[in-house]
């Protein structure tokens, strides 16, 4: 099978006929082909979605929104199916890719509502008989440039309040995902959304994302991906006052307390450390530990990691899936041996399995080291792996400290049992996102979502913050008073 573009509301081959060819990560089976776009194909959906800018904006916010109802309503009837392709495409074991799913069907209501809401202010005027209010405005054509993780819920996160305000689409989905960005224009499509208002070009990130972001007429550019690509991206559109939001990853850590419930706190470290294979945004990369459960906790935890599972994600007996892609296995290798290096103790794990049956697919075994310290790159840097570091603290403040010690600020979890730490953390966790007593992952659509410091550049997407990313606020004045008032001037 071969993937389309969809530009100007046209199925289309990309114009010069390059395509590849996409690879279950669980068995190296081939799959589809996905087009090989230049930047020729990428200028017609640019065009198009400009064109279709000025009826796109002036279609009632609740109409735009009803379409979404549909999208919402679709999905959730074939997200079995949904489901099951992205296992096979992306590798994440079938019940997280159900819930990947579930979120962009949770974000197609959400933002449907959101047609009938956009809440702007009324407000009093300081001069008598004027009347003021604000409004949102849509801005124009956003670029979309999405990663592989999330296939279904972070294309959503951004496609679905950019039209629900007003604005049109250039979607540049991950180059390793491309089936999930094609089934959801097609639902797009389906629903109603007229043509050229979501248009979708696959190819490479240094041909259609650089083009993109690049592109005098696109207004906005919603990025999620890696840190380095991200200050890439803002370098180029900083440059043209271009509207960006950036979401770049994270270190995230979980802090466990003495007084914690230890077999809770389990649950959420081995669901948010090997959950998707480590390959979160939000995955839990280290562990901080007060000094007098850490032993046990160590030994409790290797016997839980004993017992996961590796295996295709469509298999309902396994726990962790593969990795993307062999450059994965490699990144992964590269930091086992970083972390040996760095005098860390490798006390599971480290390698890839040697199960024949797996030798096919990007497997690793969830590892786990300790005796790491602050000061080792295995504690300051995404991995992006099933890598897990254990960090011994004396106290909640040293665990808040290390928890803080690092560029990335996304998300932090602890668990205590004492609401008076929890308080206290939650003052001082210098993250976008905190969790008393549940793993680092499982962020909802209707809270902002995104982090401090490297993880981003201080927007957030989800709930009402993703509007005020995909709209530009007016501020409206109008004086019934028949003269000539001045503010600031006149009483
Ligand atoms: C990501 O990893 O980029 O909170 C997004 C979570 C999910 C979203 C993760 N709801 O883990």
């Amino acid at each position: 099978m071969r993937l389309c573009n969809f530009v100007n509301g046209q199925w289309s081959k990309p114009l010069h006929g390059q395509y590849r060819n996409i690879v279950n990560p669980a068995t190296g089976e081939a799959l589809w082909d996905v087009p090989q776009s230049s930047r020729e194909d990428l200028n017609l959906a640019v065009a198009a979605a400009k064109s279709s800018f000025s009826s796109w904006r002036l279609v009632p916010a609740p109409k735009r929104g009803e379409m979404l109802f549909r999208v919402g309503q679709m999905l959730l009837e074939r997200k079995a199916e949904l489901a099951a392709m992205m296992t096979q495409e992306m590798g994440k074991v079938l019940l997280e890719a159900e819930g990947d799913v579930q979120e962009g069907i949770d974000m197609a209501f959400y933002m449907a509502g959101e047609g009938r809401r956009s809440f702007g202010q009324t407000t009093p005027s300081e001069l008598p008989n004027k009347f003021s209010m604000t409004i949102r405005d849509p801005i124009g054509v956003a670029g979309i440039i999405t990663p592989w993780n999330f296939p279904m819920a972070i294309p959503t996160w951004k496609i679905f309040p950019a039209i629900v305000m007003g604005n049109t689409v250039v979607f540049k989905p991950a180059s390793e995902t491309p089936r999930l960005a094609y089934e959801l224009v097609k639902i797009l499509e389906e629903a109603g959304v007229p043509g050229g208002v979501v248009n979708l070009v696959f190819g490479s990130g240094s041909e259609i994302g650089e083009a993109l972001i690049r592109h005098p007429d696109v207004a906005l550019i919603s990025f999620t991906g890696s840190n380095e690509t991200g200050r890439h991206v803002a370098k180029v559109t900083g440059g043209e006052l271009k509207r960006t939001s950036l979401e770049l990853g994270g270190k995230n850590a979980i802090i466990v307390m003495d007084d914690a419930d230890l077999d809770l706190a389990i649950d959420g470290i081995i669901w948010s450390a090997f959950g998707t294979t480590g390959q979160r945004c939000t995955a839990c990369s280290r562990l901080i530990v007060q000094e007098g459960i850490y032993d046990t906790l160590r030994e409790r935890l290797k016997e839980r990691m004993e017992k996961l599972t590796l295996g295709s994600g469509l298999d309902k007996r396994t726990d962790v899936g593969p990795l993307i892609n062999k450059q994965a296995v490699e990144k992964v290798k590269k930091y086992i041996k970083i972390g040996t290096d760095e005098g860390a103790r490798l006390e599971m794990g480290g390698t890839v399995p040697q199960d024949p049956a797996l030798a096919a697919g990007n497997f690793f075994l969830p590892t786990l080291f300790t005796d790491v310290s602050m000061e080792m790159r295995i504690a300051q840097e995404e991995i992006f792996g099933p890598v897990l570091s254990m960090i011994k603290v004396k106290s909640l403040q040293e665990a808040i400290e290390a928890n803080n010690r690092v560029t990335y600020g996304l998300s932090s979890s602890l668990f205590t049992r004492n609401v008076n730490q929890a308080f206290e953390a939650i003052r001082d966790l210098a993250t976008g996102l905190i969790y008393i007593n549940a793993g680092t992952t499982g962020a909802e659509i209707h809270l902002p979502f995104g982090g401090t410091r490297g993880t981003g550049n201080g927007h957030r997407e989800s709930g009402t913050a993703a509007l005020d990313f995909f709209s530009e606020w007016k501020a409206i004045y109008v004086d019934y008073s028949g003269r000539l008032q001045r503010a600031q001037i006149d009483d």
